[in-house]
C-alpha cells in the first residue's frame, strides 16, 4: 500500500452549507442569506436558516467523527459570525463557536484544518463591491488576523480561500452563485482581488501562528482535448491558461499571469494592474486540490480554438451532478501539479458524489455508487504516490448531506445522511466502508 500510515485520512464542509443559525448570536448577514432569499435563485427556494444545525450539533457530529476513525477535520469560518459587518465591530460569541468547535476536535484527537473563506462573504461587503472592490484586500485581511490570533494557538493547518475560481466566475461571470453577477470581465476582477488577498493573508497567518501550516484549495477539473488535433489541444491548454486553474496556480506558484492566457482576453483584463498579481505569489506550505470530474475541449467549427468549446460526453458515467466521473483525472492532477508547480505538499481536500440517496431503511443507507467512486478515487490517488507525489492527506467532500448552493438540499454528497425534516443523521454504508477503509490504512 503507498498510503503512509500517518497520512490524513479525513472529511470535509463548510460553514454555510451546514450550520444553519443563519442569524443566530450576532451572525450577520451573508451573501447566501440574501441570494437564498430571493425566489428563483435555489432550487426548492431551500436556504441554509437550519442546514443541518451543526452549529448546535457540533458536538454530535464530532462523535460521529471520531466514530468513523477520521483523522482530521476541514471546515470553514463564516466570515459574518466573526465580523457581522465585514469589518470593525467583532461579535465574540461568534469567534466562541469556533473555539468550541476546535477544543471539541482536539479532545476527539481529530486535526482540524481550517478554511477563512468558503464563498459566506458578508452581505455588508458585498453592497460595497466585494470582492469587486479593491478594499476587499484590506478587509479580508482583518478578518484573517483577527481569527487567526484567535484560534491559532490551537490550529496548525491554515487555508485562505476555497476554490477562487468559483468565487470569481461561478459568481461574477456566470451568476450561479451568490450574489449572481453576470460579466465575464468582472469575474477576472473577483479573480484578481481574491488573489492578492491571498497574498497579504498568508504572512499574517505566519506571523499569528509561526508553527502553522498555510496554504490555499484550488478546484481542479481534468481537461482532455477532444481528438488529438492541435485545434483540440490547444483549445484543452487555453481553456486552463485564460481564466481556467492556470489563472491561479500560476500567480500563486510564480507571480504572473498566464501570459497564454492573456493574449486571449484583451478586454477582459482591462483596468486590471496585471503586475500587481506578483504579490500572490508567497511561500506556502500546502496546495488543496478539490477534484471530481473531467470536462472536454475542443476548438470551434471554424478552428479557432478560443473560447474553448465544452464537448459533453452522453456516454460517459456521471454522478447526480451531471458530472463525469474519471478517477485517472485525479492522477493526471496530482502528478502534473507536482512537476509543474512543486515540490510542495498536497492535500485533496475535497473529492465525493452526489446520489439521489434514499431514506435510511432499517437504519441503512444504500450507496454502492459512492463507494465504488471513492475507491476509484483512492487507487488514483495511491498511483500518483507510489511515483512520488507528496500528498499527506485526502478529505471525503462531505461529511454530510447540506446545502449544495444552487441546487439546495437536492444534491446528497454526504457519507452521512441527513433527514432535513427531523436532522436525524445516519452514517451511509460508504460511511461504514471508509472507517474500515481508514482502520486498514492505519492500524499499526
Ligand atoms: O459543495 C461544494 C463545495 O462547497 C465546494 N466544492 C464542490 C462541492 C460540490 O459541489
Amino acid at each position: 500500500m503507498a498510503f503512509p500510515k500517518d497520512f490524513l485520512w479525513g472529511a470535509a464542509t463548510s460553514s454555510y452549507q451546514i450550520e444553519g443559525a443563519a442569524l443566530e448570536d450576532g451572525r450577520g448577514e451573508c451573501i447566501w442569506h440574501r441570494f437564498s432569499h430571493t425566489p428563483g435563485k435555489v432550487l426548492n427556494g431551500d436556504t441554509g436558516d437550519v442546514a443541518c444545525d451543526h452549529y448546535h450539533r457540533y458536538i454530535d457530529d464530532i462523535k460521529l467523527m471520531k466514530d468513523l476513525g477520521l483523522k482530521a477535520y476541514r471546515f470553514s469560518v463564516s466570515w459574518p459570525r466573526i465580523l457581522p459587518q465585514g469589518v470593525g465591530e467583532v461579535n465574540d460569541l461568534g469567534l466562541d463557536f469556533y473555539d468550541r468547535l476546535v477544543d471539541e476536535l482536539l479532545a476527539a484527537d481529530i486535526i482540524p484544518f481550517l478554511t477563512l473563506y468558503h464563498w459566506d462573504l458578508p452581505q455588508a461587503l458585498q453592497d460595497r463591491g466585494g470582492w469587486l472592490n479593491p478594499e476587499i484586500v484590506g478587509w479580508f485581511s482583518e478578518y484573517t488576523d483577527i481569527v487567526s490570533r484567535r484560534l491559532g494557538d490551537r490550529v496548525k493547518a491554515w487555508t485562505t480561500h476555497n476554490e477562487p475560481w468559483v468565487a470569481a466566475f461561478l459568481v461574477h461571470a456566470f451568476g450561479e452563485h451568490a450574489p449572481g453577477l453576470k460579466e465575464w470581465a468582472l469575474g477576472f476582477q473577483a479573480a484578481h482581488h481574491l488573489l492578492l488577498a491571498h497574498g497579504a493573508a498568508v504572512p499574517i497567518i505566519r506571523q499569528n501562528v509561526p508553527d502553522g501550516q498555510v496554504g490555499i484549495v484550488l478546484d481542479q477539473a481534468e481537461r482532455t482535448p477532444a481528438t488529438d488535433s492541435e485545434a483540440d489541444q490547444q483549445a484543452a491548454y487555453l481553456s486552463g491558461v485564460a481564466g481556467g486553474h492556470q489563472w491561479f496556480l500560476d500567480p500563486i506558484f510564480k507571480g504572473y499571469y498566464p501570459p497564454d492566457g492573456v493574449r486571449y482576453l484583451t478586454e477582459q483584463l482591462e483596468g486590471i494592474d496585471l503586475d500587481a498579481v506578483k504579490s500572490a505569489c508567497v511561500p506556502i506550505d500546502y496546495l488543496g486540490i478539490n477534484y471530481y470530474f473531467r470536462m472536454v475541449f475542443a476548438a470551434n467549427e471554424d478552428g479557432t480554438p478560443f473560447p474553448p468549446r465544452i464537448v459533453p460526453q452522453p456516454d460517459a458515467p456521471k454522478t447526480q451532478m451531471d458530472w463525469e466521473i474519471y478517477p485517472d483525472g485525479l492522477y493526471n492532477i496530482l502528478t502534473y501539479i507536482h512537476k509543474t508547480y512543486g515540490p510542495i505538499d498536497l492535500y485533496v481536500t475535497e473529492n465525493g458524489a452526489a446520489y439521489p440517496d434514499r431514506p435510511p431503511v432499517n437504519g441503512v443507507v444504500e450507496d454502492p455508487e459512492r463507494i465504488a467512486y471513492l475507491q476509484q478515487h483512492f487507487a488514483a490517488a495511491e498511483r500518483a504516490i507510489a511515483e512520488g507525489v507528496p500528498l499527506k492527506g485526502y478529505f471525503v467532500w462531505s461529511l454530510l448531506d447540506n446545502f449544495e448552493w444552487a441546487f439546495g438540499y437536492e444534491r446528497r454528497f454526504g457519507i452521512v445522511y441527513v433527514d432535513f425534516n427531523t436532522l436525524t443523521r445516519t452514517p451511509k454504508q460508504s460511511a461504514l466502508w471508509y472507517k474500515d477503509w481508514i482502520a486498514a490504512q492505519t492500524k499499526a
